[in-house]
């Protein structure tokens, strides 16, 4: 006999529809069980409704906005599913609807643009700074100097930073007064960086809407964490079995979960520190912990992992040749992360939970995306600051060998710069330092004019897909990991 099961519908919304105030571009399931999950915890949560723009995939809005917006926070620890509907998105729209994006920005109402854009979204240049000829940018300049300017015929942009610098000159010219941008990408200074790029496009487009936003807009920095894997049809399902409504968007996320905030909110914003946010004057320390000991290990366990057979966080952890590689690189980082209330003991220790817990199933490939932009800001400083200190910096040069590696055996790559490397990849031959050098190269020129860097990574590249383990006389191959 064929159940019906009901749909999750506008019956199971936990808290009355808030009004719009925050409007988010990179409608993903990050967003889902990070900046909605807070807002929906904030004692005010009733007068903060967020609009949730799509990014790379608009399909994500369809099927939100058919459930009002609605979708299941499943909360996995190591050993058991909790489920929490999540309210907070009232409006959940195509990131292509630049129109909507304008209206929203520029209305009085609104406080503050989040961003879930990703790392490589921003422009960057290798050297930290904005890249204006880059790809996506220097079209949606050209569109934008063809446009005319507003939300009517001509250029439409097409990436997050070009549609919100559109959405800027609409809120300057309704006059709605000044609201704050806030990155939660994981990037060092991404409240900087956010600036530079916003700012950026700004002046080669307007110079006074650069002005003005100088003056209007305040880009505050945040350190985000909550590990969100790909949401999967088993969960689904789940959600189905267990709560008895059928949600197509339900997303999975562990249990810990860290903000850390720092800037001015100055149309206000929700009191997300009452649902745990840490608001504090200096983020760096706090960003460094995050981006070198998480996503550091992350990025490690990602091209080492997938070297090795591997999969998942989880049983990549499980290898000891990778979980010594990981060690060995936050012993690196540790070294250049001073503070007493960092408590970096505690913090490695809670990452190994958090990595090990088999239940969450966290797929490298997903981590191995957009290397170029990442290991700039999770390898790089970890091996200049130990190099500063006269030591070789071995740990972090591996996580740079490992990605080699990893880019060498590769038929496709999702990376800004996936075309350079595969240039780099044929044009220099397989092995040798003349291609490792092409490859750091990409990464940052600081890393490819040290020629002393340069060799000590060619030495380990080829050494993780084969290495055993000094500890254990059976290394662990992918077949015997359950
Ligand atoms: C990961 C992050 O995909 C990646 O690069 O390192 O998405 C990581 O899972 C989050 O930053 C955890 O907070």
């Amino acid at each position: 006999m064929d159940i019906q099961v009901p749909a999750l519908d506008r019956t199971l919304r936990p808290l009355p529809t808030a009004p719009i105030r925050i409007v988010h571009l990179g409608l993903g399931a990050f967003h889902r069980s990070h900046q909605a999950w807070y807002t929906q915890h904030s004692p005010d949560a009733a007068d903060w409704g967020i609009a949730a723009f799509t990014g790379r995939r608009p399909d994500a809005a369809t099927a939100l906005a058919a459930q009002d917006g609605l979708y299941t926070l499943i909360e996995r620890s190591g050993n058991e599913d909790t489920f929490e509907v999540i309210g907070s998105i009232v409006e959940a729209v195509d990131g292509a609807d630049v129109g909507r994006l304008c209206e929203l920005v520029s209305a009085p109402a609104t406080a503050m643009v989040t961003l879930t854009i990703t790392e490589a979204a921003y422009g960057l240049a290798s050297d930290g700074t904005f890249d204006r000829s880059s790809a996506g940018m220097a079209g949606d300049l050209a569109l934008l100097a063809g446009g005319t300017g507003g939300t009517g015929t001509g250029g439409t942009p097409t990436t997050p930073l070009g549609r919100l610098v559109l959405a800027l000159a609409a809120r300057r010219d309704a006059g709605s007064g000044p609201l704050a941008v806030v990155s939660c990408d994981n990037l060092s200074g991404n409240g900087e960086v956010a600036r530079r790029a916003v700012v950026g496009m700004a002046e080669a487009w307007k110079p006074d809407l650069a002005a003005w936003i100088g003056k209007n807009v305040s880009f505050v920095s945040t350190s985000v964490d909550r590990i969100t894997p790909r949401t999967t049809e088993a969960d689904v399902a789940e959600v189905e079995d267990r709560c008895g409504y059928r949600d197509s968007s339900p997303v999975v996320a562990e249990p810990f979960s860290d903000w850390v905030l720092s800037g001015d909110f100055p149309a206000g914003r929700p009191r997300w520190e009452e649902a745990g946010a840490v608001v504090v004057d200096d983020i760096e320390p706090y960003e460094n912990r995050k981006l070198w000991l998480l996503n550091g290990a992350h990025s490690l366990l990602a091209y080492a992992g997938q070297l090795r057979g591997h999969t998942t966080v989880a049983e990549a952890l499980e290898d000891p040749v990778c979980r010594e590689a990981v060690e060995a690189f936050w012993d690196e980082a540790s070294a250049h992360l001073q503070g007493e209330d960092l408590h970096i003991p505690e913090y490695r220790e809670a990452l190994r939970g958090r990595f090990g817990n088999r239940r969450i199933a966290h797929h490298l490939s997903q981590i191995a995306a957009d290397g170029t932009t990442k290991l700039r800001m999770r390898a790089l400083p970890v091996l200049a600051a130990e190099r500063s200190r006269g030591r070789s910096g071995a740990g972090s040069a591996l996580m740079l060998a490992a990605w080699i590696d990893y880019v060498g055996q590769q038929d496709s790559l999702q990376d800004p710069l996936a075309t350079a490397i595969r240039k780099a990849n044929d044009s220099a031959g397989p092995a040798g330092s003349a291609r490792v050098a092409a490859l750091l190269g990409l990464v940052s020129p600081q890393l490819s004019d040290d020629p002393e860097i340069v060799s000590l990574v060619a030495a380990l590249c080829g050494t993780l897909a084969t290495e055993t383990t000094g500890r254990t006389s059976t290394p662990s191959a992918p077949h015997l990991i359950p």
